[in-house]
């Protein structure tokens, strides 16, 4: 008997030790390089995740497509395969238009639009992605995006034919209005398509020309502030909601602070990489008037046919961003 309550007593205490102890790892992939300003915020908020549960949810970030390609990382959140990951919104605007908002060239140009279209369309995106069983847990754009060329350029006219890279369907469809040739290619295998001779211009920002040493192939960098599009990062529901509230509560807290970071950290980045393309022998440019002037109009074409596409939801968001922008802007 005695023998008996003593064996009870240490397979109770086992178990009781095995439910503190008991922790649960996420996969968090991403399409962008460990150095990237975006990876070392999610790195930050890894380790911040970890500390606030005490060890018991440990993220492990896959950086630079290592573990799911670019257009591959939403749905692997989506199917569970991945609990959590990082994705550039614009990507799946072929699914919803509603992912494209913060796609359509000067649409939002400045870090304080850019946060203005993001709270008119963080309600529809929330919901969008609850629909396919994820959670949005935090955003960060990207610094605004600039035109790398070879030659010097007056007007889209000097870029009538030349191999355009892509990274989603808006800057595929900046291509097709300007007459460039468009050839899909995400980050990770960007610096590849430049050495190759596959591509011999695209538009991005300085961190993703930095990040893949443009300045190897392409000398100049025009900035011409077209638009900020945002990384998501998504969480599976089911893994989510099968966290104990107080991990939750860290989960969601910690989001919070890495989006207040990351968009800070996007505009003092924004500087650091235009310096760090400039050192490394890059001209970077202030956009001709004519430049300019072609590609708001390439804008307006790409606007009218997104508030088409996106419908009353589209609509709403752009009366609501509309809405809240200070008065000498209305
Ligand atoms: N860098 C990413 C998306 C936007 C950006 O600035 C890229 O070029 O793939």
């Amino acid at each position: 008997m005695k023998r008996r309550y003593f064996s009870f007593t240490a397979l109770s205490l086992v178990l009781a030790s095995g439910a503190t102890m008991a922790q649960t790892k996420w996969d968090l992939p991403t399409a962008y390089p460990a150095n990237n300003f975006h990876v070392e915020n999610l790195s930050h908020f890894a380790q911040d995740v970890d500390k606030a549960t005490g060890g018991k949810l440990k993220l492990t970030v896959h950086a630079n497509a290592s573990l799911f390609k670019a257009n591959e990382i939403k749905r692997a959140v989506q199917g569970g395969q991945a609990q959590i990951g990082e994705i550039l919104l614009a990507n799946f605007e072929n699914e919803n238009p509603i992912y494209g908002t913060d796609g359509v060239p000067f649409l939002a140009s400045s870090y304080a639009d850019s946060k203005r279209l993001y709270d008119a369309q963080k309600p529809v995106l929330e919901k969008l992605l609850n629909a396919q069983g994820m959670k949005l847990l935090y955003t960060v754009p990207w610094p605004p995006q600039g035109i790398y060329t070879k030659k010097e350029i007056a007007s889209v006219a000097d870029l009538r034919g030349i191999k355009w890279r892509a990274y989603s369907p808006a800057t595929a469809k900046v291509a097709e209005l300007i007459g460039a040739q468009p050839v899909t290619i995400q980050a990770a295998e960007l610096s590849q398509a430049l050495a190759t001779g596959v591509i011999e211009s695209y538009m991005s920002s300085g961190s993703t020309g930095y990040d893949s040493k443009t300045y190897e192939s392409l000398k100049y960098w025009y900035d011409t502030q077209a638009w900020l599009p945002k990384d998501a990062i998504i969480v599976n529901k089911k893994s989510f909601d099968a966290l104990d509230p107080a991990t939750q509560a860290a989960v969601t807290k910690a989001a919070a602070e890495a989006e207040t970071r990351g968009w800070a950290l996007s505009q003092e980045k924004n500087d650091w990489y235009k310096k760090a393309l400039a050192e490394k022998g890059m001209k970077i440019m202030p956009p001709p008037a004519k430049l300019t002037a072609d590609l708001k109009q390439v804008g307006d074409i790409m606007l009218s046919d997104w508030i088409k596409k996106a419908g009353p939801d589209g609509e709403a968001i752009i009366a609501a961003y509309r809405k809240s922008a200070p008065a000498a802007k209305k």
